[in-house]
């Protein structure tokens, strides 16, 4: 399926604020630049979102700055990836992959079994 416009046109059934950097894209090694930004998990795609600041009025028409294909993705707990605690990794079927964390440990958790539970549910080919 197409990639959501926004934030209410992708039905996310979890969103919430987390960590993040892009640390591989096409392949290729990026460097690190880690931001906090709002995250939404719909059925195909973790949406990523340019800023945390967000006000409730437009939070609906925030633009998605990049989108995790779910569909033949890898999560998994990062090791020695990051100096940071909890952070996961999520690697995708064209060699993208993005670093995911947050302090909490029960919220990173459930952040990362939603996505898991998310990627078994789709084709991985
Ligand atoms: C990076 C920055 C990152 C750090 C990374 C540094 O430096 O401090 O936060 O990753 O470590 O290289 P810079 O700002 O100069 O790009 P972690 O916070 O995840 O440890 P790394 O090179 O060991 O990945």
């Amino acid at each position: 399926p197409p990639v959501p416009e926004n934030l209410e046109e992708s039905r996310a059934f979890k969103t919430g604020i987390m960590n993040r950097t892009k640390i591989m894209e096409n392949g290729k090694r990026l460097r690190k630049n880690w931001s906090t930004s709002l995250v939404a998990l719909t059925d195909h795609y973790l949406l990523i979102f340019k800023d945390a600041k967000i006000n409730s009025h437009q939070e609906e028409n925030l633009k998605p700055e990049i989108a995790v294909e779910l569909g033949g993705s890898l999560i998994e707990w990062s090791q020695g990836l990051s100096s940071r605690k909890n952070v996961f990794q999520l690697t995708t079927f064209t060699g993208n992959q993005i670093l995911l964390q947050e302090d909490c440990s029960l919220t990173a958790a459930e952040w990362f079994y939603s996505i898991k539970s998310a990627i078994s549910k789709l084709p991985k080919c």
